[in-house]
């Protein structure tokens, strides 16, 4: 069976809804903790979530990767028999911030039009697919791994099928630090993000961390699908012939708790807060302004830098008068990388990672 469409409540205030996905409004985890609670974690369906029983579920892990090329299947408690690990790790959709190539850029661009909330950052428990694989046989000749997903075929707006949801993911990432996560935040997984076990790809863009998994491939040639030759790839004038390599990092990013256009009181003092975060390596600095970039100051970071998830930050702010006001925030990483003012655009609007311009209104 499954849901039509999106399972778990979408309250306004929580959620904004664009076709199949929601995405969560930043201003919905201000005074939250670290972790993003799970009713109010963003959702990318390319259909609808599928609603399957942990009992029925199994995993086959099969392909000519695997010592003897025999299939070899775990059911959920098999998986909860090896060594589990709890990992904090954002998801986040390739095409996150989407919509500011248009606001801010004026460049056409194809897909969800998100603004910055298709990023959720849970505690993760599961088991190393490594161990799994290891489990399974792994052969000396496999150099790439297949997840798909038990949800239905993905039809294109002109009507192409393009089978399920599925992504092929090198060994070399397979083996390091991805986990077949079973609990979000210490729940079972939810519908909407996998239940009951989906492949979590640490730093990568989300389309490599396929929910409701149901087999891997696990080959000893290149693999392919539409998912990194079509899509998640960066194509336009600034990556002529073929395209980018398939994307895997995600880039840097801020966004304030706030909704854009938000009411604040002019002649007191608010605390303001947002969050920045990178795939490269941890933020160890946020540039703040509230004037549109007139004057900056370093906001104040309230977490470590993780190079998997992202720092909380805050910066006092007393709005001298009525009227509109535009507050940027820069961060910038471990790696020295920085939020830049523009993002070299690609038609299909990924990694936008441009300083975003947030007006709000002093009244
Ligand atoms: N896995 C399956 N099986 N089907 C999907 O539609 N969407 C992907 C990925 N995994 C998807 C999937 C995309 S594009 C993203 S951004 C993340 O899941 C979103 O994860 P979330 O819905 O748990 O936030
Ligand atoms: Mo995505």
């Amino acid at each position: 069976p499954t849901a039509p469409g999106i399972v778990k409540p979408l309250p306004e205030d929580l959620f904004t809804v664009r076709g199949t996905n929601a995405e969560t409004r930043f201003a919905a985890l201000a005074g939250t903790g670290y972790h993003t609670p799970n009713d109010r974690f963003f959702v990318r369906n390319h259909t609808s979530t599928p609603l399957l029983d942990a009992a029925d579920w199994k995993l086959t892990v099969w392909g000519d990767g695997l010592n003897g090329n025999r299939a070899v299947d775990f059911s959920l408690a098999d998986l909860k028999r090896l060594p589990s690990v709890t990992h904090s790790a954002f998801v986040e959709c390739a095409g996150n911030g989407r919509s500011h190539f248009t606001s801010q850029q004026g460049q056409e661009v194809s897909g969800t039009a998100w603004t910055l909330g298709a990023i959720g950052v849970a505690r993760w428990r599961g088991v190393r697919l490594a161990d799994v694989l290891k489990r399974a046989g792994l052969g000396r000749r496999a150099v790439d791994v297949l997840p798909r997903g038990l949800d239905d075929d993905y039809v294109t707006a002109d009507g192409t099928n393009l089978g399920r949801v599925r992504r092929p993911l090198p060994l070399s990432k397979a083996l390091d630090d991805v986990l077949l996560a079973y609990e979000m935040n210490g729940a079972p997984l939810p519908p909407d993000h996998g239940h009951p076990v989906r492949v979590l790809v640490p730093s990568w863009v989300g389309i490599a961390s396929v929910k409701w998994v149901g087999d891997i491939q696990v080959s000893a040639r290149p693999l392919y699908s539409p998912w990194n030759t079509d899509f998640y790839r960066l194509f336009g004038d600034a990556h002529p012939q073929n395209g980018s390599a398939p994307l895997t990092r995600q880039t840097i990013k801020s966004a304030w708790e706030l909704d854009a256009g938000a009411n604040l009181t002019a002649g007191v003092t608010h605390r303001l807060t947002g969050r920045s975060w990178s795939g490269a390596g941890g933020v160890v600095r946020v540039d703040v302004s509230t004037d549109g970039g007139t004057r900056w100051s370093t906001a104040r970071l309230h977490d470590a830098p993780r190079r998997d998830g992202w720092v909380r930050w805050s910066t006092p702010w007393r709005p001298p008068s009525p009227g509109i006001y535009t507050l940027l925030a820069r961060a910038t990483d471990t790696t020295g990388r920085t939020q830049p003012d523009a993002t070299v655009h690609n038609t299909q609007g990924y990694l936008f990672d441009a300083v975003v311009r947030h007006a709000v209104n002093a009244m």
